[in-house]
Formats: structure tokens, C-alpha cells, sequence
């Protein structure tokens, strides 16, 4: 019926399925109309067991606005002008090669490999050969690259699980939440962020079979607006308080599971002696963190009480707050609590620890070409699971420091001087903290590439840009985010647009322009031939070749689950024979691995540690609102920021409570400045009170666009936020103190 609406003629439209690979928390089936290779409609999953559709959100709805952008890049450019203003150049893809070689070429030689700079983020997320993977073999050949170190999304998250559980797959299958009784959505947002495609299906339907659910995060989200029966805000960085007040009220009422504790895990006596104020004198009671938290005593009580007693409970911590200075330890301390009810490895519980990850065919799981190994970080240290994080960054530099790196090279510090930059999936200028200090450096670098579908604000420090094609563009093996179990496949559905070229196929054609004659060529038979045999376990889930067509033609290999899948699950049934990989074979409450590092950001137990920009700091009476910088609901990151569609959603505003905002002569619509040392955006106000007084909200993405006088008038929330790290590795994002006031002359 649509059909015949969109189009006279029925017979020229083709279907094809396909799937998403933003790198937005889920990975959905579609399926897009095309007819003269434009795409005119975009369906849903329609998967005859209607449970286990996985349905795409407004983002992939809104796909065809974003590949049939009128801005998409077409052409390869040159800038003209300064760096940062915008003003390029059409060019040749052989003159780009040429001048890209040819510079090359002339780095390494005088400069040294590491010179060269790879800066990789989540643009077209999920390939395991293409972006970031190809431009790594490319460099590996030429004697290699530098790099970054650290995912900017979970490494706080990611450290705090490796500390207890020496394991990032922490995650339930999503449907094991419907056996939950009680569900804290703790930090965690997935009506917004998603969290795997299936994820909030399956909440609400826990929620409608009866489990209670409680949010506990400075805003009403929109999960708690959905799903709340309770829902707590919050100061943000002082969960980790939160939690071990809880952890006081249990040991004193005795409602934690000691059976539990003295089988499963080591070091709880340790953490009971800092809880109970043996170690420091201070007795972590729920009127200590209430004075830190704002959240009631009388709350953390009963909530300690409801946690310890509803069995099973999930309690879910998620990567949002851990994305902070010493974020690491909010989410240790969740894990703690879901040790200290009994809940790992149970179906209903929870293991914690924020990733959410499930074997198989989760993207942690390396499915790659094997870039091989880069010789410019030949000798350094083996670091793969080391909580020590200056090991990691002896060849690196930590991502939220990478553009303090090009800044300063060794002179301040960093194992490298960058004289190349290789942009590639990213838009980091607008996506890492302190955007106008990044810029700085953008505009000394020596020479720069990114590759793009649109012009970015990172793109417009370029000396080279590249135009990329879409997902609709190409065909490739994929995998999803962390929810799984499934596989996935884009297929091809336009011809490239322009002479927008994949990221592989750069990598191939400039291979050969600089005479690397041994380029290995992308086979995808033997991509899915290489990882079978790399990782047997996830390999013998991948469509076997009787299934391959179908799964190329439907987009997706769904796995038949007879149970859901529960993270520790065999440790918790038979010790014995599956200890926890740790050194002690159990759940490290106390962690000997980050004991030994001797750090007191990084300690061996998990504790609250106030740290810089919260509202201890001295810099809170100049800057007395703490900044959240949560995801987009509308878009992902800073991509799709030009789809009209989308951006009619959810207008860009920052959250302020009427409390906050009424001293200051602010009123709801009203243009306001949101400024610090480090920056100031222009912005409206919308006044709620979904969002805790002493707290503004900015959503991450908006495109930086500063003016002459350095205001940013795009609102860019990292003009604000810090280029620092946790001593963990968590990109400090969400710890910012600001202050507002009205513009002048505004409404
Ligand atoms: N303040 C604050 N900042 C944050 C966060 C936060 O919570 N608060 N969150 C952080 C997190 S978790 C993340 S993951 C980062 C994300 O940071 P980025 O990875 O920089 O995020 P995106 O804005 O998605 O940028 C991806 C870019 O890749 C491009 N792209 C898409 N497909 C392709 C392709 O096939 N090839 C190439 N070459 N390019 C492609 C897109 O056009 C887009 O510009 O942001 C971080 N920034
Ligand atoms: N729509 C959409 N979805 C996405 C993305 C996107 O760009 N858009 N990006 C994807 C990516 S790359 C990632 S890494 C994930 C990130 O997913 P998350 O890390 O979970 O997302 P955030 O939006 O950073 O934060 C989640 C929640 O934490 C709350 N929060 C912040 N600080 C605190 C705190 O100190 N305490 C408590 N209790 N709560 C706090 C915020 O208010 C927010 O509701 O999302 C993915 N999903
Ligand atoms: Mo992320």
C-alpha cells in the first residue's frame, strides 16, 4: 500500500535489508525501499516472532535523511583557508593521494613513525576490517603509528571490572530481566541510550510482570518517566557513597548474604572495615552520605533494606557516571553490593560493573582482520589487563589527552611529537573535554586527514578531507552492541554517492600509490574463515555456510537461546571447576592487582573519593553547578546533528531546575550563557524540574561553532568539560562545574 503511495511503478523499488552500525547502544535490523538508487522508506524489524523483533529507534528511522544529506561530502578537498573556518577546495582523488603520500612519505622519514597519529572513535561501529582496522594495517606497513589509548565511553567501567572480576562480559542476556523482581536502574538510562536494541522491551516487560523499578540519577529520565515506581536523584559523582552506605545498612541489620561473601569472593572484610569506620574512623553511615549525596538517610535505608530482601534483584549500574573522576569505583561498588546480596550469577540478578557485555558475538570481542602488531610499540610493556595505567600510556597517550599531545609532544611529556594526524571515525575536537584548547592544537598541527561524510568540526581543521560513504553504501560484516545474541550484515543498498570512497578502500588505494605491494586485499570468506578458527567459542555461533546466504539476505543471525545467557553463571554453580579468572579464582572485593599499583585514586577496595569539580572543590563557589553532558536522545554523538527530522525531536536545551534558574532572573526559553575557565556556550534554558537544583544538563554532540569572540554558539557541551582522566582511565566528562546567566538583551 505505502509502496504504491511512494511510487507509480512497484516493480523499480527494491527491499533491502540491512542493518544500523551507529555507534548508538543498539544494532537494528531495517529494511529501506530503493528505487533509482535513493533509499525512499525505511521499515523496522518485522521478524515473524514478533518477541524477538529488534526494533529500530527515530535514529534509523531518520536514516535516509542522513545518507541523502544535502551536506554529505562528495568530493575530496583542500583547505583554502585558516585552519577551523571551513573554506576547501575540490580535488582529485589522486591529488589528495598525492599530497597524503607524498607527506607521509616525508614524516616518517624525518620524523620517525611515531609521528604519525591515528585518532580513532564510533563512526560506522561494528565492522571488524573497515575505518579504524584499515588504516591500522595501512600504518603497520609503513613501520608503523601512534595512538591513543583508552575507550572514551566505558574504561572507567572497563577497569573497575577487570579489578573484580578480570572480565569485561558482565552481562545478562536481556531477557533474564523478566526474571527480576526488582530492577535499579542505577545511572542508567536505555530508553535513551539504548543499550542494545532489546534492551527497554524487556524492562517494560519486567515492569509489567510485576518487578519494581527504581532510577536513581540527577534526572527524570526518560526511563523513569516510562518506568519508574521510585525514582532518587542524586549528586552526580557521589554514588559510590551512596553505595557503601548501603553496604552499612545491610552488615548492620544483617541482611547481606555472608554465605555468599565467604564463598565467592575475597577481601569483604577489608571493605566492612572502611564501611564500619575501622579503617579511617569514619563510620559510613546513611547520614554521612546524605550529607554528601542529598539523598535522605531515610531513603538509603530503605532502599538497603528493599535490595538486600527482594530476591533475585538486578541492580544496574551503567557507564554515564563512571565517565568521571574516579569513576571507577562507582561502578566497583555496585558490584560489591550485587556480591554482597548474592545476586552474580543468578538469573534475575545482576554482576554489575556497567558494560552489560554478553558472549558471543558482543563487539568487545575482537572480530578483526588482524591489523597485526604496530612495530612503533615494539618493547612496551604487555599491558592487555594491567590496572596500571601508566604502563598503558608509555607508547599511548590517554584519548581525553590526545589533542594536549599534539599541543605538546615530548616537551610535554608525551611518548610522541604528531606531525600526521589521521582522523578517522571521529569527531573528536567536539566529542573530548576542553573543545577550545583542542582547537588550539588542531591549528599548530602540521598536517591532517579526516575522513568524513560530513564536514565536522574536527573537519574543519583539516588540510585534507576525504568523503566516505554510508552504511547504505557498502557491504560488510557486522556485530552488535553489547545485548546481542545476534550477528549482522549491511548490504549495499545505493551506489557511493559522489566519489565518496569506503575507509578500506582509501587504505587499498593508497597502499598502492605508496608502493606497498603486499596490501592484503579484504576477503570476507576468509575474514569469517580466520575468526572461526581466532575464536572458536563465538566462531561456532557465526551462521555456518548452509546459513550464510540467509543471513547476508536478512541482515541478521539471530541465536537460539534455551536459557538466558547469566554472566558467571558456571562460577556460581561449580567453583571448583570454573573459578573467576582473577589471582584468587574469586571475586575481588579486595584486588591484590590494584593494591600493587599503590595508588590512593585506584584503591584495592572500592570507596567514595571526592575528587576535582565536585562540590567539595573551592571552585564550587565561583562555578556552583555541576554539568551533565548525557547522549542525545536524537542523535548519536555529534552524527546526524544535521538531520532536520531529528533535530525536531528534542530541541537543544540545557536543563535547569526553577530553582536555579529563578535567582539568576532565568526564565524558560530564555538564551543563556553556560561559561567556566575553560569555555562559554550559548544556549536556552528550559526550565524543569526533572533535573536535581544544583545540577544543569547539556546534552553531548551539538556541533562546536565558535564566533569571534570565542563564544560558542553551538553549544557544545566539551567547550566546558576537562581533557583529564581518572587514575583508572575514565574519561572525565561528567565531572564539569559551571556557571549560568541570562544573555543580556535575551528574552
Ligand atoms: N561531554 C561528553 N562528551 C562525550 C561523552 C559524554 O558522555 N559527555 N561521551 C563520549 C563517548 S561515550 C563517545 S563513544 C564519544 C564519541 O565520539 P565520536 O566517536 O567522535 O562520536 P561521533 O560524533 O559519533 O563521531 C563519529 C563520526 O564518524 C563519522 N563516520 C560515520 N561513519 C563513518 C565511516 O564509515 N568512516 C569514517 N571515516 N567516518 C565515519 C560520522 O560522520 C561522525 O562525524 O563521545 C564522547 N564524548
Ligand atoms: N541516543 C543515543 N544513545 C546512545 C548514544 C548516543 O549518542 N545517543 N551513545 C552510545 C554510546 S557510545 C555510549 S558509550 C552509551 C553511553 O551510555 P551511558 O553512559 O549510560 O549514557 P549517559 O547519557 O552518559 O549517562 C546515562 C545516565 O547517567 C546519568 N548520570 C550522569 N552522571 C551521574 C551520576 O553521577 N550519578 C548517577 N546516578 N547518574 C548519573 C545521566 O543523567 C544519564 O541519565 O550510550 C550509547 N547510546
Ligand atoms: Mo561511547
Amino acid at each position: 500500500m505505502e509502496n504504491k503511495e511512494l511510487s507509480p511503478n512497484e516493480d523499480e523499488i527494491k527491499f533491502i535489508r540491512t542493518t544500523s552500525t551507529f555507534d548508538c547502544g543498539g544494532r537494528c535490523p531495517i529494511k529501506l525501499h530503493v528505487k533509482n538508487d535513493k533509499i525512499l522508506r525505511v521499515e523496522g524489524d518485522d521478524y515473524e516472532i514478533e518477541d524477538e523483533q529488534l526494533r529500530a529507534c527515530l535514529r534509523c528511522r531518520a536514516f535516509r535523511k542522513y545518507v541523502h544529506h544535502p551536506e554529505r561530502l562528495k568530493y575530496p578537498l583542500k583547505r583554502v583557508g585558516p585552519k577551523g573556518e571551513g573554506k576547501f577546495e575540490q580535488i582529485s582523488w589522486d591529488e589528495a593521494y598525492e599530497i597524503i603520500a607524498n607527506k607521509l612519505k616525508h614524516v616518517i622519514e624525518k620524523y620517525g613513525n611515531s609521528s604519525v597519529f591515528l585518532a580513532s572513535g564510533g563512526g560506522f561501529l561494528g565492522s571488524f576490517h573497515d575505518g579504524t582496522f584499515a588504516m591500522m594495517r595501512l600504518f603497520n606497513h609503513l613501520g608503523g603509528f601512534a595512538t591513543h589509548y583508552g575507550n572514551v565511553s566505558s574504561e572507567g567501567a572497563v577497569w573497575a571490572c577487570l579489578a573484580q572480576y578480570n572480565s569485561v562480559f558482565v552481562g545478562h542476556s536481556r531477557e533474564d530481566l523478566l526474571n527480576s523482581k526488582l530492577i535499579i536502574l542505577w545511572g542508567w538510562d536505555p530508553a535513551r541510550m539504548i543499550s542494545g536494541t532489546n534492551t527497554m522491551y524487556h524492562v517494560i516487560k519486567a515492569k509489567e510482570a510485576g518487578a519494581k523499578v527504581i532510577c536513581i540519577d540527577p534526572k527524570y529520565t526518560d526511563s523513569a518517566v516510562v518506568l519508574a515506581n521510585q525514582w532518587i536523584p542524586i549528586y552526580p559523582g557521589t554514588d559510590a557513597a551512596m553505595m557503601v552506605a548501603i553496604a552499612n545498612v545491610m552488615i548492620k541489620e544483617g541482611l547481606h548474604d555472608q554465605a555468599f561473601l565467604d564463598k565467592y569472593t575475597v577481601g569483604f572484610d577489608k571493605f566492612k572495615d572502611y564501611v564500619m569506620g575501622k579503617e579511617d574512623e569514619v563510620e559510613k553511615t546513611p547520614e554521612w552520605a546524605e550529607k554528601i549525596t542529598g539523598v535522605d538517610a531515610s531513603i538509603i535505608e530503605q532502599l538497603a533494606r528493599e535490595y538486600a530482601t527482594t530476591k533475585p534483584a538486578a541492580l544496574m549500574d551503567c557507564q554515564g557516571p563512571a565517565r568521571s573522576a574516579i569513576g571507577e569505583q562507582y561502578n566497583r561498588c555496585a558490584m560489591t553490593l550485587c556480591a554482597m546480596t548474592g545476586n552474580v550469577g543468578r538469573p534475575g540478578g545482576s554482576a554489575g560493573g556497567g558494560l552489560m557485555g554478553i558472549r558471543p558475538g558482543h563487539m568487545f570481542y575482537g572480530m578483526r582482520i588482524p591489523p597485526g602488531k604496530n612495530p612503533a610499540e615494539a618493547g612496551g610493556p604487555k599491558v592487555s589487563r594491567s590496572l596500571n595505567l601508566k604502563l598503558r600510556l608509555v607508547k599511548r597517550v590517554h584519548i581525553n589527552k590526545m589533542f594536549d599531545a599534539i599541543a605538546k609532544g615530548k616537551a610535554g611529556g608525551y611518548p610522541f611529537d604528531v606531525k600526521f594526524a589521521w582522523f578517522v571515525n571521529n569527531n573528536f575536537l567536539n566529542q573530548l573535554g576542553n573543545t577550545n584548547k583542542s582547537a588550539e592544537a588542531l591549528k599548530k598541527l602540521d598536517f591532517m586527514v579526516v575522513a568524513e561524510l560530513f564536514l565536522t568540526p574536527t573537519a574543519r581543521y583539516a588540510d585534507i578531507v576525504l568523503p566516505v560513504t554510508s552504511a547504505a553504501e557498502k557491504n560488510d560484516l557486522t556485530r552488535p552492541w553489547p545485548s546481542g545474541p545476534y550477528f549482522t550484515y549491511v548490504n549495499k543498498a545505493i551506489e557511493p554517492l559522489g566519489e565518496c570512497k569506503s575507509d578500506l578502500t582509501i587504505a587499498e588505494e593508497l597502499a598502492e600509490k605508496l608502493g606497498i605491494d603486499n596490501f592484503e586485499k579484504y576477503e570476507e570468506e576468509k575474514t569469517l574463515k580466520n575468526f572461526i578458527k581466532a575464536r572458536p567459542d563465538t566462531g561456532r555461533a557465526m551462521p555456518k555456510r548452509k546459513d550464510r546466504e540467509k543471513y547476508k539476505e536478512t541482515a541478521v543471525h539471530r541465536l537460539k537461546l534455551s536459557e538466558p545467557i547469566v554472566a558467571f553463571k558456571e562460577q556460581i554453580e561449580d567453583l571448583e571447576n570454573h573459578p573467576f579468572d582473577t589471582p584468587s579464582g574469586k571475586i575481588e572485593i579486595f584486588s591484590q592487582k590494584a593494591a600493587d599499583i599503590k595508588n590512593p585514586l585506584c584503591p584495592p577496595i572500592p570507596k567514595y573519593i571526592s575528587t576535582w569539580e565536585d562540590r567539595n572543590d573551592p571552585l564550587f563557589e565561583k562555578y556552583p553547578l555541576q554539568l551533565l553532558s548525557p547522549h542525545p536522545r536524537n542523535r548519536v554523538h555529534s552524527e546526524l546533528y544535521k538531520v532536520k527530522w531529528l533535530a525536531e525531536v528534542e530541541p537543544h536545551v540545557a536543563w535547569i531546575n526553577p530553582v536555579d534558574a529563578e535567582p539568576r532572573g532565568i526564565k524558560d526559553g530564555d538564551e543563556i550563557y553556560v561559561f567556566n575557565d575553560r569555555g562559554k556556550i550559548l544556549i536556552k534554558a528550559w526550565l524543569t524540574e526533572r533535573i536535581i537544583p544544583g545540577v544543569i544538563s547539556i546534552s553531548e554532540g551539538a556541533w562546536y561553532a565558535p564566533d569571534d569572540n570565542g563564544i560558542d554558539r553551538g553549544g557544545c557541551v566539551n567547550t566546558l568539560t576537562k581533557d583529564a582522566y581518572s587514575a583508572g582511565g575514565a574519561s572525565a566528562l561528567k565531572t564539569c562545574l559551571v556557571q549560568i546567566s541570562k544573555v543580556q538583551g535575551g528574552k
